[in-house]
């Protein structure tokens, strides 16, 4: 069984020029299966964090994204996945409170500039996929071999 995960970098990071930087601390572990850079629009991203809707901070979170570039991108990897990008690579949902070493602790600014966003389950998962990548085509998954050299 294998696992795919939505992740998005956040505007302020894309205008730090982080997210490639940011994209490759996961893909030093797990293969990228679909990558874009694009404009968040607002239907998508309520429809995003529709489960916040009635949070306080829930109109925050909107604005910090509506109409600016975000990089998302859909990595694949064996079970387990997703729980190891989260608490090993992502770190926790505020900065401050975030792991030496993590993407929030390193690139995060705050609540909601948090970096990134990162799917909690294989669920999640496949419902933010079809949120942000529709009927895109992601690229099939293969083992990573790096058996010779040209
Ligand atoms: P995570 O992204 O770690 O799964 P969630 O699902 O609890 O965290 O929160 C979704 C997003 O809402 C977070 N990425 C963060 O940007 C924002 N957020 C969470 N808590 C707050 C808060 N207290 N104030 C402002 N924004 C928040």
């Amino acid at each position: 069984m294998t696992e795919q995960i939505l992740v998005f970098v956040k505007p302020h990071a894309v205008k730090d020029a982080k997210a490639f930087e940011i994209l490759g601390r996961i893909e030093s572990y797990f293969p990228i299966v679909g990558v874009k850079i694009m404009e968040a629009t607002n239907l998508l991203v309520r429809a995003h964090y529709s489960e916040h809707q009635d949070k306080p901070f829930f109109l925050d979170l909107i604005d910090q994204l509506v109409g600016q570039l975000v990089v998302a991108a859909v990595f694949e990897g064996p079970e387990g996945m997703i729980k190891m990008i989260r608490e090993d690579l992502v770190g926790a949902t505020n900065p401050a409170e975030a792991k030496q070493g993590t993407i929030r602790h390193d690139f995060g600014e705050g609540t909601p500039d948090n970096a990134i966003h990162a799917s909690d389950s294989p669920e999640s998962a496949r419902r933010e996929i079809s949120f942000w990548f529709g009927s895109d085509r992601l690229v099939p998954y293969r083992p990573r071999v790096i058996d010779h050299v040209i």
